[in-house]
């Protein structure tokens, strides 16, 4: 074990969306897609669209967002935004049910690792628990994570570090001890802000994002193709793939 500086590693505490799993390009959009056609609206987002409206954390805030860029009066984007949410977060439901959100590369080994060494798994997600808690379940095991905190669970979003803050608090373990999983630049400020060491693993979207906050970025988590160092402390990047040592070694600073 490498403790020199700071504390051994206790809890790992992952984003879902774009982190564990990769959802959002084909995933979320395409739910937000099928709301909007179901409710006859002429919204479409493309890949290049949503990519920008990531941005906005949230589903319901998103929309909101998008309706009132679009001529909706505020009132009317609310209501509308909220009802279509709702029809949206059941869709998903549906994708991930029908095996349609996979896993990113990696995650299943790098979480199988954790638990053999005893560190504790926790997610904090800008997401709703009406999809996280199936498809977490779904995907990983039922229980897999000892805490999950949800949109529902706190009042501000990312990059706001209540999530993070609660999870941390849920843990009942030091934040010292504890190191965040992200993939976007909102995700690693609420990480940080939260007093948490990062981890970020860049995908597609994300991949010029600001990760100067975090201890150590990656394209990709690494197996079957090697991760490559974005910034950070490389050092702990050992043959390729973020591991259970190199958890630890972030955690020790
Ligand atoms: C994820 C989000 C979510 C998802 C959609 O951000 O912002 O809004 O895009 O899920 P993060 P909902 O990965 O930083 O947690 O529609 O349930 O919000
Ligand atoms: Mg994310």
């Amino acid at each position: 074990m490498v403790g020199v500086s700071g504390e051994d590693l206790r809890a790992v505490v992952f984003d879902v969306d774009g982190t564990l799993v990769d959802s959002e390009r084909h995933g979320h959009r395409v739910a937000f897609n099928t709301a909007f056609a179901e409710a006859g609206l002429a919204h479409h987002w493309d890949e290049d669209e949503y990519g920008r409206l990531l941005d906005v954390p949230g589903g319901r805030r998103r929309i909101h967002r998008y309706l009132v860029d679009n001529g909706y009066e505020d009132a009317a984007a609310q209501e509308l935004a909220a009802r279509l949410h709702a029809r949206k977060t059941a869709l998903f439901r549906e994708l991930a049910a029908a095996g349609r959100i996979p896993p990113r590369d990696g995650v299943e080994r790098l979480l199988d690792e954790l638990d053999a060494a005893g560190v504790a798994l926790a997610v904090a997600t800008t997401g709703s628990r009406g999809w996280v808690e199936p498809l977490l379940a779904g995907l990983f095991g039922g229980g897999r994570f000892a805490v999950v905190v949800a949109a529902e669970d706190v009042t501000a979003l990312k990059p706001d570090p209540a999530a993070f803050e609660e999870a941390v608090r849920r843990l009942g373990v030091p934040a010292g001890a504890v190191v965040a999983v992200e993939d976007s630049g909102h995700g690693v400020v609420a990480a940080t802000g939260a007093g948490l060491t990062c981890l970020a693993v860049a995908n597609g979207y994300t991949r010029d994002h600001d990760f100067g906050r975090a201890a150590l970025a990656v394209d990709r988590f690494g197996g079957p193709e090697r991760a490559r160092v974005l910034g950070g402390r490389g050092a702990a990047l050992a043959d390729g793939a973020v591991t259970v040592d190199t958890l630890r070694r972030l955690a020790a600073g």
